[in-house]
């Protein structure tokens, strides 16, 4: 399938948004087979305000024979908070970790960018195919890390979480991110799936995980001023991390 894109929202937003955002969408297109996830129809596009501002939410949602869902969100409130939020879902007939980002920012400054690939294995570590890619990846230091929230023990210890200070440390966000796609990727379409009782642990895991992101009350609080906290709740739980 090929995407077709409408970039609306995307031209507006911070450039780090706007290149990940591309970045993301090109590399499941070259390496995937994308086929497309519907979303119940009201959630494809959706505005609300928070604080007399408009919010405004634009989702993206693929599958294919690796994923459950790919799903990439685009969100702006007003002038002020511009997000990309983003989770790959394996099936769970494959042993891969969860793919996920997060950046948030506002006022032309990225406040928090994230990325992580999630272990989901009863062992709570990566496949040593991913471990051993990702050491070999150059690890970049930035001048502003930042500290992991309580609920974020789900993360492995290549989890990325800063405060780029500069142009330099934004670029050097992206390639970091995009080596790890790549790596999923590649891996992704190379694996084979499991046994039945492998498929439970590692369905168990990504519960494990949705659970703990649902835990993210900066986001909850988001949703919830802009759309009331039964909604915020259906989100999170049916959208976000299902
Ligand atoms: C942080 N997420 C945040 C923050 C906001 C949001 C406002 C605080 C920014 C800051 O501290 O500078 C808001 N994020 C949203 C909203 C959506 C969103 C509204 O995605 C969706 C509509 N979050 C994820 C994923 C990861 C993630 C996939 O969605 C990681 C892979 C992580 N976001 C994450 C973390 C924080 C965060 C770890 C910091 C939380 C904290 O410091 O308490």
């Amino acid at each position: 399938m090929s995407v077709t894109s409408t970039p609306s929202l995307r031209e507006q937003q911070h450039p780090l948004i706007r290149q990940l955002a591309d970045s993301i969408e090109s590399t499941w297109q070259r390496h995937l087979d994308l086929s497309p996830y519907h979303l119940p129809a009201e959630l494809g596009y959706v505005e609300g305000r928070l604080e007399g501002e408009k919010l405004i939410i634009e989702n993206r949602c693929y599958q294919t024979p690796q994923f459950r869902k790919l799903h990439l969100e685009l969100a702006r409130v007003g002038t002020m908070l511009d997000i990309l939020h983003c989770v790959m879902f394996p099936r769970p007939e494959y042993a891969l970790p969860m793919f996920g980002t997060d950046l948030v920012g506002g006022r032309g400054q990225i406040s928090a960018a994230i990325a992580d690939l999630s272990p989901v294995e009863a062992n709570r570590t990566l496949p040593n195919t991913y471990q051993n890619a990702l050491e070999a990846i150059p690890k970049p230091n930035f001048s502003q890390p930042r500290d992991l929230p309580a609920w974020g023990d789900i993360f492995s210890e290549f989890c990325l979480f800063i405060r780029p200070s500069s142009p330099e440390e934004e670029a050097m966000f992206l390639s970091r991110v995009e080596a790890f796609l790549e790596i999923h990727c590649k891996n992704a379409i190379a694996a084979s799936p499991v046994s039945p009782e492998q498929q439970a642990q590692i369905l168990a895991g990504q519960r494990y995980y949705c659970t703990k992101q649902q835990q993210n009350d900066k986001t909850r609080r988001v949703l919830e001023k802009a759309f009331g906290s039964d909604w915020a709740e259906h989100y999170m739980t049916t959208v976000l991390f299902d």
